[in-house]
């Protein structure tokens, strides 16, 4: 380890721990609700000048009666930033830089040696539950296998370990075998509305044949559960007929509408291999019971985390009786789902799908707080009651390309450190908020949730965790329980880098009209790949060897954008800085490492708080070089941010070898490893897929302690 490393590493975990202001009030039941994918550019309390956003009636109530902050960063990708709530560590300390995919191994998931929230809060008499998508750990690769939630401390678990909705079945549950997708949607359509179908529900025990009604509108019957018949040609069936009744297979899962279910519960897991009811509806479901069944615990706390999935591509139409009154599928859209052919053709349809599932999402919310007593309903106005319960809800990451909203840029939106891949909406309200109605524009990151939780159950989380484990989180409580609290950060920062993985990666394109966009690291399959539009490149084995074989066959895109496989942002609040590992081909084209930005400068800027969005043309380091780019005020701006980034970057020194993360590498780290041998684990030092000799060589070599 170098020595200069050392020195910045100490000097960045050296500054003091912000003391939690005033006294501490009484502790809060939480109630964390997590939109995926929903970017600040989807609802108008961060994006105030979007135009056709999703009516938000709830969430905005909610902001009305608590605290709107304008200016969370979060990371770029679901998994890392879900790791982040829950441990309240960078990435690059976690390991958990990217989303998890099927190949992607365990020291890419989230460690069990992390003292998450449920740990920290369990320990402080809470009873804790997660409903809804995980994604912070998963079966695969993982020596837990479907206990993966609970070895990280999540053992009240039920819903998805998916990342994503599954994909949509066009087949309609097998029924229809041309190879032309019909019915994109997961459900039969006759021009631009649902077919009227037969609708036949599965087989109970010992039936081969299960109940069907005739003359059933598609999407009412998925939506109740049912399958509509149809002939393998497509032809709607409208009467009830068992030879077609026959054909369906019931284990075929559809988007959002039928899935598989994971349990944690006691230390057991058990799985439902496809569940009939609306995702959105059922993660509601399973927080009501939940928060209710608190009302009868010994335990005299609970936080309840709702972790929908539904925003995730791929969209499906939500449940009719979720949507504001009059929705209808507008005359000039094809009635289609997951056209994913590009910015330019398909926003439209993937926007209003968005539209429709943020819509339902919110009145899934309502629910959840009228059915626990939480909010109620004065005349027609929603009203929070929660003196005692603090209400969350925040998004994961930014929009997901074909469904950003202007002013936010597609291009550089989720899976990227630019502002549409990072900005999410934050709202907080109930238990010791005062001055409700307040926006709150200082820099807030998703790490420091992971504060807020302790600070709500009284406890210090810099303490409750192991001693040497860093930190990132600040305090937000104070922001809460004082209008006019000043700024905790004093700068914010977010990342995303490329996961091990059990079997390579290879590029996957995907081309919207003018510009080609490869990325090597994220989409991990090709499945994965195909889903998003994208061509799998199996033949080259990264994006420049791609670049290289079409510039030689003369078929090169004008515009060829890597999404790079690794990316650091940090801001002082106006300055922004974006590191970027360039792949070689790029650079070529005399692009650099680092772009520079005066976000209050920045398209937008007068629409969005004062920070806009961080587009190419906007990047003050046209030629690369400070001296001739930046005038003085820029100059000294960019040097404190060079100089941030270099301490923050340093601060992660890795400690090989340090399994259990206690900064020592000694007979616990062995323990581990010996506990997992054999199998993927996070003791596989070498990140080859196995725990074996060559990993326990490395542990010896490195046995002490670590050099930080
Ligand atoms: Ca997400
Ligand atoms: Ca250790
Ligand atoms: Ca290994």
């Amino acid at each position: 380890m170098p020595t200069l490393l050392v020195a910045f590493s100490s000097f960045a975990v050296a500054s003091p721990v912000p003391e939690d202001q005033g006294t501490a009030p009484p502790k809060c039941n939480i109630l964390f609700v997590i939109l995926d994918d929903v970017g600040a550019d989807q609802l108008t309390l961060s994006n105030p000048s979007g135009e056709g956003l999703p009516q938000t009636p709830t969430i905005n109530a909610i902001a009305a009666q608590g605290v709107n902050f304008t200016n969370c960063w979060s990371m770029p990708e679901c998994s890392p930033a879900r790791v982040c709530f829950f441990t309240g560590r960078f990435p690059s300390r976690t390991g958990v830089g990217s989303p998890m995919t099927q190949p992607t191994l365990a020291q890419s998931q989230c460690s069990p040696f992390e003292m998450t929230t449920p740990r920290i809060l369990g320990n402080a008499g809470y009873e804790c539950g997660l409903f809804g998508k995980f994604h912070i750990s998963q079966e695969n690769y993982n020596p837990f296998g479907l206990l993966a939630p609970s070895s990280n401390g999540f053992t009240n678990f039920n819903d998805t370990l998916l990342g994503a909705p599954p994909f949509i079945d066009p087949t309609i549950a097998g029924q229809v075998t041309t190879d032309t997708v019909l019915y994109s949607c997961g459900f039969p359509v006759a021009g631009n509305a649902p077919a009227i179908c037969a609708c036949a529900f599965p087989p109970g025990v010992g039936e081969t044949i299960g109940e069907c009604i005739s003359g059933v509108d598609a999407l009412e019957c998925l939506t109740a559960g049912g399958v509509s018949l149809v002939a393998a040609d497509g032809t709607p069936i409208l009467e009830c007929d068992s030879d077609a009744a026959a054909r369906i297979n019931w284990d075929a899962w559809n988007g959002s509408y039928v899935w598989p279910r994971t349990i944690n519960q006691s230390g057991v897991a058990s799985q439902v291999t496809a569940v009939r009811t609306h995702a959105d509806v059922d993660q509601a479901e399973l927080a009501i019971e939940f928060i209710n069944a608190q009302k009868n615990s010994p335990k005299t706390h609970w936080m309840c985390t709702l972790s929908f999935s539904g925003d995730h591509d791929p969209w499906q139409p939500p449940p009719q009786a979720s949507l504001p009154p009059g929705t209808v599928w507008p005359p000039q859209l094809a009635y289609a789902c997951g056209e994913q052919v590009g910015v330019e053709n398909s926003t439209d349809q993937e926007r209003l799908l968005s539209t429709w599932t943020i819509q339902s999402l919110d009145s899934q919310i309502r629910r959840v707080l009228l059915s626990t007593g939480l909010g109620s309903m004065v005349g027609d106005q929603f009203r929070l009651n929660a003196p005692d319960t603090v209400i969350v809800v925040v998004g994961d990451n930014g929009s997901f390309l074909t469904s950003v909203r202007e002013p936010f840029n597609p291009l550089r939106a989720k899976a990227t450190a630019y502002q549409t891949g990072i900005c999410v909406p934050l709202v907080i309200a109930g238990g010791p908020t005062v001055a409700p109605g307040r926006a709150v524009d200082h820099m807030v990151n998703a790490v420091d949730l992971y504060q807020l939780w302790g600070e709500l159950a009284n406890v210090n989380v810099h303490t409750a965790v192991p001693q040497g484990r860093r930190l990132d989180c600040r305090p937000m409580l104070p922001y809460l329980t004082h209008a006019a609290s000043p700024s905790v950060r004093s700068w914010n920062y977010s990342e995303y880098f490329a996961p091990h993985l059990a079997d390579p990666c290879f590029p996957c394109l995907i081309s919207t009209g003018s510009v080609d966009t490869c990325t090597d690291t994220i989409l991990t399959t090709q499945s994965l790949c195909e889903s998003q539009g994208g061509v799998w490149h199996p033949e080259v084995t990264d994006c420049c060897d791609l670049l290289a074989q079409m510039t030689a066959a003369g078929t090169a895109p004008k515009v060829f954008e890597v999404i790079y496989a690794v990316q650091r942002a940090i801001t002082d609040g106006r300055w922004k800085l974006v590191y970027s590992e360039q792949p070689s081909c790029l650079l070529r084209d005399g692009a650099c490492d680092y772009e520079f930005y005066d976000l209050s400068n920045c398209f937008a800027a007068n629409v969005l708080f004062g920070r806009g969005i961080d587009n190419p043309q906007f990047n003050l380091l046209a030629t690369c070089d400070p001296a001739v780019d930046l005038n003085l005020e820029q100059r000294v701006a960019y040097i404190r941010l060079r100089a941030e980034l270099a301490l923050v970057v340093a601060s992660f020194d890795s400690c090989v070898g340090d399994v259990t993360m206690d900064g020592q590498i000694n007979g616990g780290d062995l323990a581990a490893m010996l506990a997992f041998w054999g199998g993927p684990s996070v003791a596989d030092l070498n990140n080859d897929g196995i725990t074996n000799g060559a990993d326990l060589a490395m542990l010896l070599a490195s046995w002490g302690v670590c050099a930080h």
